[in-house]
């Protein structure tokens, strides 16, 4: 058969110890921009006698692989290499793969640092003479040698006729090593993907608890085993999410007292386990006027009741995080910085995952705040409208206030 009309599948291989964004986006760009019709995620079996850091089994790393890239079109996850007694050689793997799909071509994805050892591998050389290569370049921040890549293809293709296709990618620096210590002793890492972090926290693995010692102070330890009585375990969770967004966010965006953002982070949603008659007499106790549209739409008043419960009960007098907690579902005209980041780091803290979200962090990631502001605003308006609900007019005035400020 012609290789033009073959169809087309690559090796993805990997520790994927913890698999991370920068892998799930490779796989993606394999797909929709390279034309690769299956990407075929392959986690290495645990090294003989020896365990890999964090103490993962690979049956672990399989289940978190798959989590990562599950449900992406043209991406699978497999589990040839773990099944596989002793120890696995690439050209191996690519043997089994041509011999379970015949007709197929099958290529190797590799980023750059694996690239230029490729004759050093297991039979390198018959590697190269009978593998496509797809090579994804590291970014040009200074380490990046674009004419390494280049010098490298040029090699294999005189010597042993390597196909190689170079990505023209940017394929960010994620680094596995530094997400496992982000895990056990600081914020929430970004880029793991929302369903990965959910089973890392709720197995335990690499030193995550989502409890009392995510507290950085007595105070917030206190407030947590409070929130822990009266919210239920998904909520409290993503409350220690928010609480460790905005200490990210206010420190990129230079706000500068951390300890009141992460409080308005750990509080802002202290009342959302209450069910509507509960909210209607805490409005009530706290002599709160409600509009109609508050009335009906019970999901707004979690922001309204949470003001005042974060004063009285849980002792936050700082008015601007009190404010912060009033907007953070709807936003406002005219929000505080404070209020800008807890609406943000509600969107998109770590563990969330809605449809629309993941465009919101890249946003935030390259353009910033008030991009990702507007975006954030426009996806909720669009989601209210294809649900015919209505639309809060303080949600209207935030995104009216996004675009006049944009234009001014
Ligand atoms: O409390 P969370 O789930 O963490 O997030 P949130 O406080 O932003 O609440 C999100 C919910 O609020 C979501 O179901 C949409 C709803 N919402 C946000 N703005 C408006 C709104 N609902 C109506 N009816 N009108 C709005 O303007
Ligand atoms: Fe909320
Ligand atoms: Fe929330």
């Amino acid at each position: 058969m012609p290789a033009e009309t073959r169809k087309k599948m690559a090796l993805l291989g990997g520790t994927f110890n913890p698999p991370h964004r920068a892998h799930v986006e490779l796989a993606e760009h394999a797909v929709r921009v390279l034309g690769i019709d299956r990407v075929v995620v392959m986690p290495a079996a645990d090294p003989p006698h020896k365990e890999v850091d964090g103490g993962l089994s690979a049956d672990l790393r399989h289940e978190l692989a798959r989590l990562a890239f599950g449900g992406l079109p043209g991406v699978e996850v497999s589990d040839l290499e773990l099944r596989r007694p002793g120890k696995s050689y690439t050209i191996d793997t690519l043997a089994e793969l041509r011999a379970q799909n015949p007709g197929w071509q099958i290529s190797l994805i590799c980023g750059q640092d694996m690239f230029v050892t490729l004759e050093s591998w297991y039979k390198g050389e018959e590697l190269l003479r009978t593998t496509p290569i797809l090579v994804f370049p590291r970014p040009e921040d200074g380490l990046g040698d674009a004419g390494e890549v280049t010098t490298f293809a040029r090699r294999y293709q005189a010597l042993y006729q390597t196909e190689v296709t170079v990505a023209d990618f940017p394929l960010r620096d994620v680094s596995s090593t530094d997400l496992r210590h982000e895990l056990a002793h600081e914020l929430l890492p970004t880029e793991i993907p929302a369903e990965v972090l959910w089973f890392i926290a709720d197995r335990g693995l690499y030193g995550l608890r989502l409890d009392e010692s995510r507290a950085k102070t007595e105070r917030e330890r206190a407030l947590l085993s409070q929130l822990s009585a009266v919210l239920d375990r998904h909520r409290l969770w993503h409350s220690i999410g928010v609480m460790e967004e905005m200490e990210r966010l206010a420190r990129r965006f230079g706000y500068e007292n951390l300890p009141l953002a992460r409080l308005a982070g750990l509080l802002h949603d202290c009342t959302k386990n209450e069910n509507t008659q509960k909210q209607l007499r805490l409005c009530q106790e706290f002599d709160i006027m409600i509009s109609n549209l508050e009335r009906s739409a019970p999901r707004l008043l979690h922001a309204v009741t949470g003001e005042p419960v974060a004063r009285a009960r849980y002792g936050l007098t700082e008015q601007e995080a009190l404010f912060a907690i009033r907007y953070h579902t709807t936003g406002r005209a005219g929000m505080s910085l404070l209020e800008k980041l807890l609406y943000l780091a509600d969107y998109v803290e770590p563990l969330r995952s809605f449809p629309g979200v993941e465009p919101v962090r890249r946003v935030l990631r390259d353009q910033g705040l008030e991009p990702a502001l507007l975006l954030a605003l426009k996806n909720t308006i669009a989601e209210l409208t294809e649900r015919d609900s209505p639309i809060h007019p303080d949600t209207l005035a935030a995104y009216n206030d996004c675009i006049l400020r944009r234009e001014s």
